[in-house]
């Protein structure tokens, strides 16, 4: 006897094989779609988003995870579908972490987009996505992605299992800057709903 309590539970090691194109992931643990009739309020222009509802309610992202009983940590990925709500280029809802505490890391294995990012305080910043691209989330910025390419955005993503997610003010008028097509480019811009 060394005096020593007993080891806590441990997950054994595993390796999961992502697919870049799609985020499929083998052995994934859990799995949801969103839909543009699920994204009521995300986009500036409702009665686009509403029609756009009616003319065959496209899945928007699906996001797909991998969580392992006793780990601090949980993993996905994400694909987020190319297209445009009423000049708006397709995007997550976004959130906050419940937990001010835990931040997040993503790192894009195919397509385009731009990570926006804010904190309550009011500071901002756009990060641009691309294969290879991984963004550090610090503690305390919400986040959200958009798809500005013509084919799909999808990232792996990697946080704790206890950041929770707060959707509440993001959901209530949206985020500072948001992410226009104007002639074919992106554009970030300020959000008129916020504030
Ligand atoms: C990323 C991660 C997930 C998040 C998902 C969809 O994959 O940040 O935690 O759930 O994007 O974003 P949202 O929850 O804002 O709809
Ligand atoms: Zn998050």
């Amino acid at each position: 006897m060394t005096g020593h309590g007993p080891l806590p539970v441990r997950p054994d090691p595993a390796s999961v094989a992502t697919d870049a194109g799609t985020g499929g992931m083998v052995g994934f643990t859990g799995r949801y779609e969103k839909r543009l009739s699920d994204l009521a309020g995300v986009f500036l222009d409702e009665a686009a988003r509403i029609r756009a509802v009616g003319d065959g309610d496209p899945v928007i992202y699906t996001v797909t995870e991998h969580r392992q009983e006793e780990s601090e940590l949980f993993f996905g990925t994400t694909r987020l579908s190319p297209g445009q709500v009423g000049g708006e280029y397709f995007m997550t809802r976004g959130h906050f972490h419940a937990r001010p505490d835990r931040g997040e890391v993503y790192t894009t294995l195919s397509g385009t987009g731009i990570l926006i990012l804010e904190t309550r305080g009011g500071r901002t910043a756009e990060l641009a996505m691309r294969p290879g691209a991984t963004a550090a989330i610090p503690p305390g910025w919400a986040h959200r992605t958009v798809n500005t390419g013509a084919t799909d955005l999808v990232f792996s993503w990697v946080c704790s299992v206890d950041a929770g997610h707060d959707y509440g003010s993001i959901a209530e008028h949206g985020m500072r800057r948001l992410v226009l097509a104007r002639d074919g480019r992106p554009v970030v811009a300020n959000n008129p709903r916020f504030g």
